[in-house]
């Protein structure tokens, strides 16, 4: 039985294909679905993606993912420099949380440098582009075999 594994997705990376492609690629966040479907399926997860622009919908997939998922990909947006709400929701839900990032926030203005998320995550990826969703769930199939 495979393991359910959620990958979340915050405000605006609907928009990914075509919002800023210098600083978040080309990919759409279809192409990051499918990679990330692929690469779980490989190490025998369930990928539940799912992406939202309201902050209370992240937070409802967060609690219902508690006792049921393996663990937590959470790309937050812009919702990683602003949100307790989430940072307390992740914490709730006692599962392990990976963050990632497309870009290298450290690279870009300081208000993208503080995360409210890594101070509770395993393991955080920046800069890897979609590699990064790819690397957190293989991390993840690590983890668990340990
Ligand atoms: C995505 C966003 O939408 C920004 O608000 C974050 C992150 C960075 C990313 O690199 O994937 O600051």
């Amino acid at each position: 039985m495979p393991r359910p594994l959620l990958v979340l997705n915050g405000p605006n990376l609907n928009m990914l294909g075509t919002r800023e492609p210098a600083t978040y690629g080309h990919e759409t966040l279809a192409d990051i679905a499918e990679l990330c479907r692929r690469t779980g399926s490989a190490k025998d997860f369930e990928v539940e993606f799912q992406q939202t622009n309201h902050e209370g919908q992240l937070i409802d997939w967060i609690h219902q993912s508690r006792g049921r998922c393996a663990g937590i990909v959470i790309n937050p947006g812009a919702w990683t420099h602003t949100s307790v709400a989430i940072r307390d929701a992740l914490v709730a839900s006692e599962l392990p949380v990976i963050e990632v990032h497309l870009s290298n926030v450290h690279k870009r203005e300081e208000f993208r440098h503080h995360s409210y998320v890594s101070g509770i995550a395993v393991a955080v990826l920046a800069g890897f582009g979609s590699n990064g969703y790819r690397m957190a769930i293989e991390h993840f199939a690590q983890l668990l075999e340990a």
